[in-house]
């Protein structure tokens, strides 16, 4: 049995790795809440991992929030997750566990890195200023990654999501993305039949969006891809590598099938005191692909089954 500790288990991301392991029987899997381990406090960190045996790590805990969030709470988005990446990571070094994966954003590369964003740009230019401080902690992430793997010869990968969606996200009306941001206003204007929906920006930016069923595959495909192969299709001061469908579509084009999915049938609106964030942020998916892994959520289905959970989470029958 191979013991595997899942950080942030609950949030969006780590319970869909969890759903995803729990059927592999070669699997004891390892998690904590945060009353039981403060992932912020490195002194309960390296006890955890002293105590546990852990074979391999995901680490997918994390501060996230959408736009606004990012821009309103920087301190707390650098801070608690350098903390957490600096006390998993070296933690799970001085217990001597070599299987690592880091989960990252696609918010790494440039504001205006030339699209497709490939890996290697990385570092080539000027952040998207409403999530910097978010960025340089996933950026760091990374680094400590490839360092311990430089300087220990650990086997610790990076994979950078684009923006994902799906089962237990955060559907908070302000600090949330996009598409649960806009399915809970949606859902709530056709229930209240109210006219009109506001989207926040001019809806021009464009975004790819990832259901996290298929995130989660990607980072358990890459989890347990070789460390020869692994290597051969990164470098090694390059060794984080992206996870997206390659295909976007602009915020209001989302809106608008966000819209019939949840059976909304007024206006929709856009409210352009609000920040549009990064232009475009499509991922270059080529290094997946020669892996040999390939997304399989379409957009709309993605959408349909998350409003499904959402409803059946608010108790509610779909009309
Ligand atoms: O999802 P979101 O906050 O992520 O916003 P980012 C995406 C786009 O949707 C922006 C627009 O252009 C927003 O202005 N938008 C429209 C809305 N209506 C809404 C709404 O009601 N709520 C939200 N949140 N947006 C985040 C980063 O940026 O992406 C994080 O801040 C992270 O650090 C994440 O990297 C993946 O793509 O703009």
């Amino acid at each position: 049995m191979k013991r595997v500790f899942v950080a942030g288990h609950k949030g969006m991301v780590g319970s869909a790795i969890v759903r995803q392991l729990a059927a592999q029987k070669d699997v004891e899997l390892i998690v904590r809440d945060r009353k039981q381990l403060n992932l912020l406090n490195q002194a309960e960190v390296q006890t955890f991992f002293e105590n546990e045996k852990i074979d391999q790590v995901y680490l997918a805990a994390a501060k996230v929030g959408g736009i606004v969030a990012n821009n309103t709470y920087p301190a707390d988005f650098i801070y608690e997750n350098l903390m957490i990446e600096c006390n998993i990571i070296h933690s799970a070094h001085m217990a001597d566990v070599n299987d690592l994966v880091f989960l990252g954003s696609s918010c790494i590369y440039p504001k205006l890195a030339e699209q497709p964003m490939a890996e290697n740009a990385l570092l080539t230019g000027t952040l998207e200023r409403t999530n910097e401080p978010y960025a340089v902690a996933k950026i760091a992430g990374i680094k400590l990654c490839e360092s311990y793997n430089r300087q220990y010869g650990r086997n610790y990968r990076s994979v950078m999501p684009t923006n994902l969606y799906g089962e237990n996200d955060n559907f908070h009306p302000d600090n949330s993305h996009v598409i649960p941001a806009l399915m809970r206003r949606f859902h709530e204007a056709k229930l209240n039949d109210t006219p009109e929906v506001v989207v926040w920006g001019t809806g021009k930016p464009m975004r790819e969006f990832l259901h996290v069923d298929d995130m989660a595959a990607a980072s358990i495909f890459v989890a347990n891809v070789s460390q020869e192969t692994y290597e051969s299709c990164t470098e090694p001061m390059l060794s984080h590598i992206n996870v997206g469908t390659g295909v976007d579509c602009t915020i209001a084009e989302m809106a608008l099938t966000m819209a019939e999915v949840v059976g909304y049938k007024g206006q929709v609106s856009f409210d352009t005191t609000k920040p549009d964030g990064a232009p475009r942020k499509l991922m270059n998916v080529d290094t997946l692909k020669k892996l040999g892994w390939a997304y399989s959520i379409e957009l709309k289905d993605g959408l349909e089954s998350t409003y499904d959970w959402y409803m059946a989470s608010l108790k509610c029958i779909r009309s």
